[in-house]
């Protein structure tokens, strides 16, 4: 049997121009691995068919989004395109606390306040496509997803995502390296010293 100690866990984020595959590495990510946990984000956009509130994301109005945001009630948050997202802060310590990771689909701006405010539980990882033509095809690309693609730079990994698998694969790798980083492993020391009968 496999012997777990308590850790620290951390945040994941995945960002990328939209079309390079996010969505599709942040579910089989999901599926594999049992102890990271999607953050459902709040945003004032219209659910699209098929999302559900609460799952996909807390659909709210602007009012209770700008009541959220003055209460400080956001760990990030952002306008993308003509929308406000948002990461509720207490779901994501709770889940760290308790020693689960977890994962958020978001933005550059979002990252780039997860970076100032709470750097040391932080995993950045930005999805590239292969190709420009590559992108077109899966999308619908939009303006401001060039603007997106520049900050490749601000990120820890960086993924060209020519084959879901191999990237869900590599994102996997990530994570568990991740997770054996001696500042995330809080309960070591511990037990460490029960190993050396102290
Ligand atoms: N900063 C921030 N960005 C978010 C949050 N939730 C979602 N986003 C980003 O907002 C953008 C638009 O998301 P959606 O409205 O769901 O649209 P989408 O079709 O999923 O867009 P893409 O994921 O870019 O293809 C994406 O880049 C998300 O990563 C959040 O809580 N904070
Ligand atoms: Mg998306």
């Amino acid at each position: 049997m496999e012997l777990t100690l308590p850790r620290q866990g951390l945040m994941l984020a995945l960002s990328s121009p939209s079309g390079a595959g996010k969505s599709t590495i942040a579910r089989a990510l999901l599926e594999r691995d049992p102890h990271i946990t999607m953050s459902v984000s709040c945003t004032t956009r219209p659910p699209r068919l098929g999302e559900m509130d609460g799952r996909d994301y807390h659909f709210i109005g602007i009012d209770l989004f700008l009541e959220m945001m003055e209460g400080g009630q956001f760990l990030e948050h952002a306008r993308v395109f003509d929308n406000f997202y948002g990461t509720p802060r207490g779901p994501v310590g709770d889940t760290l606390a308790s020693g689960r990771d977890v994962l958020l689909d978001i933005d550059w701006q979002g990252t780039q306040q997860l970076c100032l405010n709470v750097r040391a539980d932080l995993v950045t990882v930005f999805i590239l496509p292969p190709s420009m033509e590559e992108l077109e095809q899966r999308l619908r690309t939009r303006a401001q997803d060039g603007d997106e693609m520049d900050h490749w730079f601000e990120y820890d990994y960086i993924l060209l995502n020519t084959e879901v698998e191999r990237s869900v694969t590599r994102v996997q790798a990530i994570l568990d390296s991740e997770r054996l980083k001696r500042d995330r492993q809080i309960g070591m020391a511990a037990f460490v010293n029960r190993l050396r009968g102290r």
